[in-house]
């Protein structure tokens, strides 16, 4: 018997699944209309997999590491873990944080997961004990699945830090080498029959940039996510013979669906899975495989721009350039075809939902330009100013939107949606963004207290709280300050409490602390007080321009 194909099994899962808490759902009626018009179509990820395989089982799906696996394969896979993950004890709805390099097992655990109805939460690579601990505890999962080692760190030993103080977590799952811990390995056995998840359930969290003092987690569910996967794949025309080269971390949004490794799946084409984003590795890739669409971040498109200048790698394969996640600069996009042969799109996205794509068939004024339009014709753009009033077109304002794959609210997240959604379910961006008469929007700068480090997200509140908790810090200020290469940076300001500690210490302390290495701020200023506005808040603006005016005096000296 195939799993998901017991009636029995169907019911017993009805009456026992755990409705999730904390969960905000699309009006009712906003539903219905999805469904009604094709938008949300019923489907699982679950199902899109198996119906890929039954249709082409031996075509190609993932290459990675030594490995080429088949539609049939990885679908077999799924549901060998899929049992094995139950038989450990990982029921539907259980949550399961998911920290994997670009590696197949990623959508082994994926789509298992899936299958059996368990939401995985999909952390990133860089992300250390206080994140991870906290996604543990938010959610309250029972597994946590990482690599043995991955650029040299060990994360059995982060798993172990972990473990001693996530209640919930009763199993770490190791791909590689487990040591003392559970081997993802041993857990692909043979298939059983599982209840089925419906496609509005929430089939995973995301993670969102953030801008509060802990993270917040994006429930996304298989309706919505597949729609933004299916819509777009269709834009950027990916096909059976599409290979995608996934070069920036998997879990990431932008790597997963747009289109990313799921768009190339969901067209039969193939998935490349590059462990580093380095041209040596990426440009070896792309001849090898035939990469015809990767995706990247501006510093990264730099980068590889520079190295494609004396790189002897055959690239002609390379169809589309995807650059988003940070601003890029006209100037960059202009080299990327003379460059790299191939054409750019700007991708401007957000793990909460909406994402834009300059089109293939744009003129370059506004592949070049512009950030791109939404996915869909349901989706609703306002751009307004601070009173909530539409500004004209061509005005920058606050971007708020709302639409089929938007979420309506973060994971428990109540007080904070308040504030993060508007009345009527409009999901308030914290970008600052002009709309052309066309319907392109280009991102002109951010509302929200957040560092945007060559595409890594910096949440202001929750590093200077870390900072906060060094006995000789009194207050503490983190803003932006403009770099060459990374488009940003980050300053902290801070005040001492007596005789300030050296940079050094304070970097330390925060590793200490098990924040993730690129929240550790760039650079620290020690100020007697921290500039405040007429209404006493802290004067953000006027640390950015300080700490900006001295940047640009040290490179004229
Ligand atoms: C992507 O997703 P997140 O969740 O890591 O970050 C979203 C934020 C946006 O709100 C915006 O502030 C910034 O990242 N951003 C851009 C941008 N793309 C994202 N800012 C300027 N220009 C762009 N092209 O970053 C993401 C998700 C899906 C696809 C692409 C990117």
């Amino acid at each position: 018997m195939r799993p998901g194909e017991d009636a029995l099994e169907r019911a017993v899962w009805k009456e026992r699944r755990p409705s999730l808490d904390g969960f905000t759902p699309w009006p009712p009626e906003l539903a219905a209309l999805y469904r009604r018009t094709g938008t949300w179509r019923g489907e699982t990820f679950g199902e899109l997999l198996r119906e890929r395989a039954a249709r082409h089982p031996d075509r190609i799906a993932l290459v990675g590491d030594g490995r080429r696996l088949s539609y049939g394969e990885l679908d077999r896979r799924a549901d060998r873990l899929a049992a094995g993950l139950f038989r450990l004890g990982i029921q539907p709805g259980d949550r399961v944080v998911v920290q994997l390099p670009n590696i197949a097992e990623f959508f082994d655990v994926c789509f298992a997961l899936f299958r059996l109805g368990a939401l995985p939460v999909l952390a990133l690579p860089a992300h250390r004990r206080s994140e991870i601990g906290y996604f543990c505890e938010h959610t309250g999962a029972v597994a946590y699945v990482i690599a043995d080692r991955d650029g040299g760190f060990d994360y059995r030993e982060l798993a172990r830090q972990v473990q001693r103080e996530a209640t919930t977590l009763k199993h770490v799952i190791v791909a590689g080498d487990p040591g003392d811990l559970t081997a993802l390995s041993s857990l692909y056995i043979d298939p059983v029959a599982l209840p089925r998840p419906a496609a509005g359930d929430v089939a995973f969290f995301q993670l969102s940039g953030g801008s509060t003092g802990v993270p917040k987690l994006i429930p996304r569910t298989h309706d919505d996510y597949l729609y933004s996967v299916r819509a777009s794949a269709e834009i950027c025309a990916l096909d059976a013979e599409s290979v995608y080269l996934a070069v920036l971390p998997v879990a990431h949004n932008f790597t997963l669906s747009s289109p990313g490794s799921l768009g190339a799946l969901y067209a039969g084409g193939r998935v490349v899975l590059s462990r580093r984003p380095s041209p040596d590795e990426a440009f070896a890739w792309i001849e090898r495989e035939k990469v015809t669409i990767t995706a990247l971040v501006p510093p990264l498109a730099s980068l590889w721009l520079e190295s494609a200048r004396t790189a002897r790698h055959d690239m002609s394969s390379l169809k589309v350039l995807q650059v988003g996640g940070a601003r890029l600069s006209a100037e960059v996009a202009r080299r990327v075809r003379p460059a790299l042969g191939c054409a750019l799109q700007q991708v401007f996205g957000m793990a909460e939902g909406l994402v834009n794509y300059t089109r293939l068939d744009d003129p370059d004024d506004i592949t070049l330009e512009t950030q791109g339009r939404p996915i869909s014709p349901h989706d609703e753009i306002r751009v307004v100013d601070d009173e909530d009033e539409d500004v004209e077109t061509g005005q920058v304002g606050h971007l708020l939107t709302r639409g089929p794959y938007t979420i309506r609210g973060y994971y428990r997240a109540d007080a904070h949606n308040a504030k993060a959604f508007t009345r009527d379910g409009f999901y308030r961006t914290g970008d600052l963004v002009r709309r052309t008469p066309a319907g392109y929007l280009i991102v002109e700068g951010r509302a929200k207290d957040q560092i945007n480090r060559g595409g890594e997200k910096i949440a202001a509140e929750e590093v200077e709280n870390h900072v906060l908790a060094h006995p000789a810090v009194r207050d503490a200020a983190l803003v932006s300050m403009p770099d060459a290469l990374l488009g940003e940076r980050s300053c902290a300001f801070l005040v001492p409490r007596g005789q300030p500690p050296a940079a050094r210490e304070i970097s330390a302390f925060l590793r200490e602390r098990g924040v993730a290495q690129y929240k550790v701020p760039d650079r620290i200023e020690w100020l007697d007080a921290l500039p405040t506005t007429s209404v006493g808040k802290v004067d953000k603006k006027a640390l950015r321009r300080w700490i900006a005016e001295r940047l640009d005096q040290g490179a004229r000296a």
